[in-house]
């Protein structure tokens, strides 16, 4: 049976575990008291119902699997009973207790300390809504009816909601009353019309405007081409949300400036890719008030961590496949009860890192994929470490608080948590090879060869992170990572982890075709059109004293340098330097420590997708 989490009290997992949690608790209450984020912990879970309008949280459930997400960023944990939030096969048993996106850099924006850890687990460190512009700091209100989650699918209107329905109400499906499917019903209505292209949700732009403008027949929503469709990659069901780190209480109490904007999305097939939930993770690097024009993220890495409960908690193992990019958890024994009580064996689930991070390489011959787009000279990185947390062994989970930053780097770039560095602590060395790896738990369980789980610590309840980098990022840059959170089912708990990789190599192979094109393209959407060529504006204002902006257009992503100089040529500033997404940019100049007079900007910029270039330069006049 699922767990049962009693009201006020910690869920009965294994004893150490308590302990860990009751330490944890402590951190939780501090985030509580900030008034943010205030339903992200499992052994305090708040009764919520959801909300027609604002929902902060719903469910993906398009094909075999029903989970659900958070706008703070909590994956597969159903909010309002504090429990597993994934079910496979929809309407048995739970595989997935609670997961998250974790990202971790050195940021070199003027504030201390630079090792900086934040995103999400049991607890999140970041909150709904969006950042409102570059180095303003300033985030949108979280409790606005506009800053929510919002889900949609194209055949609202004629499917059968009767399980969606139960799912979104948690009752079982014999209960769901007409009220609730016409709720149900209601909100699809509500999103496909509010749905936030303008905060950079992906949509089907028939017009090639770079709006959104949906159009109903009715309540039948009308379809692309012949209107504006939310949508990406052909999917048949979305949900998007955007958060931010402009929160009380961010995990390293320093505020960055992460705009983090999530796109989950799924199929209903009945091959791999109906056993699979994708998720799209943007990382905007828009800083603070207080972030240098220069501010920069060196040595990031992005990780989704996870802790699978395949049915009881009790008696899972962990492992990674490092060549597929696949971490995973798997029942460590044939049977599980959760699973039997429904006549099942218990599955196996994993998260691939379909599409890491695109980093520059130089090399034309090199092409990565962003956006769903081809970008020449670049490549996307894989995985680079995968390692298994436990609170029964060396590898316990560090706290989830600016306590436990330098540990959780150390996890994020595959090194152990403790000893804490610095200096970093030596990289694990597998028991079987007897070499140093990245790659924890590397083994193949069904063929019973190399390092598995098991060896140190027996059957429990595992949590792990997957993790990709490293990457830069200077102000203003967009990352963006797929991942797939990917289930098999088959006759034992070994053979299910035989099919979850067969699922996963579909997946895989699927997404990588989709560089050839078969869906629309879904517009990056942009709150003004995307330029067609490079160019300068004039400052404004001119003359100034002692603040003037400078903007400027992109046609594509590019690398770009704008610095300032005098009348001498000698260099005074540099106020953007690094890779930039297409569009219309803006850059402040503060003058107050020069003297009146004429001085000049200038900006270098070449696309990373043409290889085109651009130089221009302009001419102010700081008046005092
Ligand atoms: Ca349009
Ligand atoms: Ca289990
Ligand atoms: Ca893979
Ligand atoms: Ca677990």
């Amino acid at each position: 049976m699922p767990r049962v989490i009693p009201a006020g009290g910690p869920p009965m997992k294994i004893s150490l575990f308590n302990i860990t949690l009751s330490i944890l608790l402590v951190v939780v209450y501090t985030f509580r008291l900030s008034g943010e984020g205030d339903h992200s912990v499992k052994e305090q879970p708040v009764k919520h119902t959801p909300s027609l309008g604002s929902p902060t949280e719903t469910v993906l459930n398009a094909n075999t699997v029903s989970s659900w997400y958070s706008s703070d960023g909590i994956q597969e944990q159903n909010i309002a009973t504090g429990n597993s939030g994934l079910t496979f096969p929809r309407q048995t048993a739970t595989s997935m207790f609670s997961a998250g996106l974790l990202w971790g850099g050195l940021f070199m924006d003027g504030l201390m300390p630079p090792i900086r850890v934040n995103g999400t687990s049991y607890n999140s460190g970041i909150q709904r809504g969006a950042i409102q512009g570059i180095r303003t700091g300033i985030a949108e209100d979280p409790d606005a009816p506009d800053v929510r989650i919002w889900r949609v699918r194209r055949d609202y209107n004629t499917a059968d909601l009767t399980l969606d329905a139960a799912e979104v109400h948690n009752v079982p499906p014999e209960d769901v009353t007409p009220e609730q499917i016409q709720f149900v019903l209601d909100q699809y209505i509500t999103d496909w019309l509010e749905w936030p292209a303008h905060k950079g949700a992906p949509f089907y732009d028939s017009d090639v405007d770079g709006i959104y403008s949906p159009e109903m027949n009715g309540s039948d929503p009308v379809l692309y081409p012949e209107a504006d469709e939310p949508g990406l990659a052909n999917a048949d069901q979305i949900i998007w949300y955007v958060a931010n780190d402009l929160t009380a209480q961010p995990w390293t109490n320093v505020q960055s400036g992460i705009e983090i904007q999530t796109t989950i999305w799924g199929y209903d097939r009945t091959d791999g890719l109906g056993k699979t939930i994708l998720k799209r993770f943007r990382l905007i690097y828009k800083g603070t008030a207080t972030t240098s024009p220069d501010g920069r993220i060196e040595d990031m890495y992005v990780g989704q961590w996870a802790d699978a409960d395949v049915g009881s908690a009790s008696n899972d193992f962990a492992a990674c496949d490092s060549a597929r990019g696949l971490g995973y958890e798997y029942n460590a024994v044939p049977v599980d009860a959760d699973y039997s009580t429904f006549g099942l064996s218990p599955p196996a689930i994993g998260n691939d890192i379909i599409q890491g991070p695109v980093v520059m390489t130089g090399n034309p011959a090199d092409t990565a994929i962003f956006d769903f787009r081809k970008v020449s000279s670049a490549t996307n990185l894989k995985a680079s470490s995968f390692l298994k947390l436990e609170p029964v062994s060396f590898a316990e989970e560090p706290p989830f608080s600016s306590d436990g930053g330098v540990q959780w780097y150390q996890i994020l770039r595959g090194l152990p948590p403790t000893p804490q560095g610095p200096p970093d602590p030596p990289p694990i060395v597998n028991p079987v090879t007897g070499q140093p790896t990245l790659f924890w738990l590397s083994g193949d369980p069904v063929a019973m060869t190399g390092w598995r789980d098991g060896l140190w610590d027996g059957p429990g309840d595992k949590r792990y992170i997957i993790s990709s980098g490293p990457f830069d990022m200077a102000i203003g840059d967009t990352q963006e990572t797929i991942s797939a959170t990917i289930l098999g089912l088959g006759s034992n708990n070994l053979s299910s982890v035989t099919v979850l990789k067969a699922n996963d190599d579909f997946v895989q192979e699927w997404f990588n075709s989709l560089v050839g094109w078969s869906f629309p393209t879904s517009i990056k959407a942009v709150q003004e059109e995307v330029p067609n060529q490079f160019s300068l504006a004039q400052n404004y204002p001119n003359p100034f004293n002692p603040v003037t902006t400078i903007s400027y257009d992109i046609p594509t992503r590019s690398q770009v340098l704008v610095r300032v100089y005098n009348l001498l040529g000698e260099e005074l500033a540099t106020l953007v330097n690094g890779a930039q997404d297409a569009g219309h940019r803006t850059v402040n100049w503060s003058a107050a420590s020069f003297p009146s007079g004429i001085y000049f900007y200038r900006i270098q910029a070449q696309s990373i997708v043409t290889g085109e270039a651009f130089t221009a330069t302009g001419k102010m006049s700081l008046v005092r």
